[in-house]
């Protein structure tokens, strides 16, 4: 996935006409579009291909399964044109193995802990070991809650520096973009916060600044 930006639009949007035209609004200024569930079941699994015409695509099927299932529907989302999906980590090194397998060239990141706060119950008490394990799985990378950014750091410490991170949770959830960034986010994805805004495209070149406020290199 390309690293211009470092922003991705999380297009929840279920109105298959107002995503599409959210999309040609911001497409040129983000690194890639995240479809998820909203989307997918509104509109039908075609927007995947649609979407991919004018950006790289992120399939966000938080893929929770057992390794066939997991098989099926990651090579399933790439020949529609993903260059990405999204799995949960917590299946366990079978389904994450069988996940990297099916993706081929294009890239799988897993979920170790969620945004939200109901995540810290469960999950975020383990999201360090399923960071490890997806690693040597083949994992791309890692979703990171920017709602919580020394979360972040705490995955980036473990993941070490070439694994990706993208951190969602950025506006409506009340995290921001650069603070997940200067904890050591790849990309920060934006939902509502764009979709939903009157102006689309000055809603995204906001974030685009307050990203830019960030000094990092690579
Ligand atoms: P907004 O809250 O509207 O910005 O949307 C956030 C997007 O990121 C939605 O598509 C969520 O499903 C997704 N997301 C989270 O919010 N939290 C997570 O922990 C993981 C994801 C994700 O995997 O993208």
């Amino acid at each position: 996935m390309r690293k211009d930006s470092r922003l991705v639009l999380a297009l929840d949007e279920t109105d298959g006409a107002k995503a599409m035209a959210v999309a040609k609004e911001v497409g040129d200024i983000v690194d890639a579009i995240k479809i998820n569930w909203p989307l997918v079941l509104s509109e039908g699994p075609q927007m995947i291909t649609r979407l991919a015409d004018m950006s790289e695509v992120i399939c966000d099927f938080k893929v929770a399964d057992i390794p066939n299932t997991v098989r099926l529907i990651v090579e399933n989302s790439v020949s529609r044109g993903a260059s990405a999906v999204i799995v949960h980590a917590f299946t366990g090194d079978d389904s994450l193995r069988a996940a990297v397998e099916a993706a081929g060239d294009a890239e799988i990141y897993a979920v170790t802990e969620m945004s939200h706060p109901g995540a810290k119950k469960f999950t975020a008490l383990h999201a360090e070991e399923m960071a490890i394990m997806a690693s040597e799985c083949g994992a791309t990378g890692f979703i990171a809650p920017a709602t919580r950014p020394d979360r972040i750091s705490a995955i980036r410490a473990v993941i070490g520096p070439d694994k990706k991170i993208l951190s969602p949770g950025v506006g409506a959830q009340g995290g921001k973009a650069s603070d997940a960034i200067r904890a050591g986010a790849d990309y920060a994805i934006v939902g509502r916060a764009i979709y939903g805004s009157d102006d689309p495209r000055k809603a995204a070149e906001s974030f685009l600044d307050d990203i830019r406020t960030v000094n990092r290199a690579g």
